[in-house]
């Protein structure tokens, strides 16, 4: 069909304010793209600004009975959002981005009635994601959420994924049509083009369920359509981590995985060292680089509040969660005092802890007990170990995982050196990591980064002596960084 005028007339303004650009970019993704959009920069042109509104406005008008407010996804589409909403009279709200101290916060501002529903504006859409981040926070205020509109649709999966949650995607451009109007206005060439197709074939990041319903409606609660979309995935561990963090209604998982989507790390650094100056700096230097710092804080000398007070600085510094790899394994009351009395106070600095399945779930609740509604604590279950001869066999892990799934609110997820279930809102941490894999002293077995992350479809990689031992830290952890991240887009990009 042949393309309006004005249509034509926006593409080729784009790309001559370089909002639309052709060579070759490396994608938050890790994948390697030959056009990039950046619409940030229409803000410093007015007209164009009011050009793309107008032409998003159009498209929606018709249906404007259907919505109560409108959102944009933050950051790009605020002054879109906010252009079309003056312009045309229309009610907005704003969701805030920083995801942090809920307790003063909203996270959505504006006025709105319970239930109304809210169309979402955005610029690019490519894996959906961040649409999905946004609605789900607008349902968590008790907004309704049923379509969104995006001025290009890079065809990467993205409208597949949310109409497998129930949201309509409409979009003003397709990356497919922006390349031939600019082909045919002569601005790329033809070989540009079949690249760019060729990209978009190449790089679907949605692989719909073929048993499933492929157009399941949302009810209008999250957990129907994080189940709907649970079942959607025959392939969990081609799932990125940035979206399956949002599937995660724990705090503490969700903060995992945008840690390492946004420091690009999969990487626990295990700090089993004796010395309080040695963890410190250990946590200082390493921290950029991993995700999680793994403590065992009983084999510290000379343990004093001040350490636990450092460390705590140092992961707010470098944007890491501290894991007290603690292994509770004692009936529910005691478990409560070890974990928040005693000279340690666990419960008072370590984000997470884990916990043995052996006692049964007391040791759970006893657990939940001693922090009560903390929203920033949580806890792993250990359900298979990396130790030679242990005693955790298909049953006791099965046992474990069943119990984990009665107890999402406070477990997250577990030690385990497989993935034991396809559930992508539990995390997968693996010890025994090493480059050189094999066995190690007293009954460690290693494993390497890629046979964990790419071939077992765990998540997080947990190095300690690879790292602790070796005669430059930083630089091993680097390697271990690099090794384990390349893994898991090896797996997400098979
Ligand atoms: P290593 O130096 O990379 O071997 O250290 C592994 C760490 O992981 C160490 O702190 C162990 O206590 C921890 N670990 C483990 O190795 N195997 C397991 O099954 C569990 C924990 Br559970």
């Amino acid at each position: 069909m042949e393309m309006e005028r004005s249509s034509v007339d926006l593409i080729l303004q784009l790309f001559d304010i370089g909002a639309v650009k052709f060579g070759s970019f490396k994608l938050k993704s890790g994948i390697t793209s030959p056009v990039y959009f950046d619409l940030r920069v229409i803000i410093s042109y007015p007209d164009i600004l009011i050009a793309v509104c107008e032409i998003m406005w159009k498209h929606i008008e018709s249906n404007r009975e259907k919505f109560r407010v409108i959102c944009g996804v933050p950051y790009t589409a605020l002054p879109i959002a906010t252009v079309i909403c003056t312009t045309n009279k229309f009610p907005m709200v704003i969701r805030r981005k920083e995801a942090k101290d809920y307790g003063t916060m909203k996270i959505i501002e504006g006025v709105f009635e319970q239930g109304s529903n809210c169309l979402i504006v955005e610029d690019v859409v490519t894996s959906g994601s961040s649409v999905w981040e946004t609605t789900v926070s607008l349902q968590d205020a008790g907004l309704t959420v049923t379509d969104a509109i995006v001025l290009l649709n890079r065809q990467q999966g993205g409208r597949e994924m949310l109409e497998s949650r129930g949201i309509t995607l409409h979009s003003i451009f397709t990356l497919t049509e922006v390349v031939t109007c600019l082909n045919k206005e002569k601005k790329i060439s033809d070989s540009m083009v079949s690249e760019v197709k060729d990209f978009i074939a190449n790089n679907n990041t949605f692989t719909p369920n073929p048993d499933m319903d492929v157009k399941p409606r949302r009810k209008s609660k999250e957990d129907a359509t994080a189940k709907s979309y649970r079942n959607s995935i025959p392939d969990i561990e081609q799932v990125t981590y940035e979206s399956r963090g949002v599937l995660c209604k724990n705090e503490v998982a969700a903060r995992i995985f945008r840690i390492i989507h946004d420091k690009q790390t999969n990487l626990c650094l295990s700090a089993d060292v004796d010395s309080a100056v040695e963890l410190l700096e250990i946590a200082d230097v390493c921290g950029p680089h991993i995700c999680i710092l793994k403590t065992h804080i009983d084999i510290i000398d000379h343990l004093t509040p001040n350490i636990s007070k450092a460390l705590t600085e140092l992961s707010k510094k470098h944007n890491f969660i501290i894991f007290e790899d603690r292994k509770f394994a004692d009936i529910g009351s005691t478990v409560r005092q070890q974990y928040s009395a005693g000279s340690y106070s666990i419960s008072e600095w370590a984000d997470l802890t884990n916990a043995h399945s052996l006692p049964g779930p007391g040791v759970i609740e006893g657990l939940k007990a001693a922090v009560q509604n903390r929203k920033d604590r949580a806890c792993l279950l250990i359900a298979e170990m990396s130790s030679k001869g242990n005693l955790a066999d298909a049953n006791y892990t099965k046992a474990t995982v069943q119990m984990a799934e009665d107890h999402r609110d406070f477990v997250i997820g577990f030690i385990s050196t497989s993935k034991v279930t396809t559930d992508p809102t539990f995390l997968h941490m693996t010890p025994g990591v090493k480059l050189q894999p094999g066995d190690g002293q007293l009954g460690q077995q290693y494993l390497t980064p890629d046979e964990v992350i790419c071939k077992r479809k765990c998540d997080i990689i947990i190095v300690g002596r690879g790292i602790t031992l070796a005669a430059n830290r930083l630089q091993a952890a680097i390697e271990y960084k690099n090794a384990g991240w390349k893994a898991y887009l090896d797996r997400v990009n098979a």
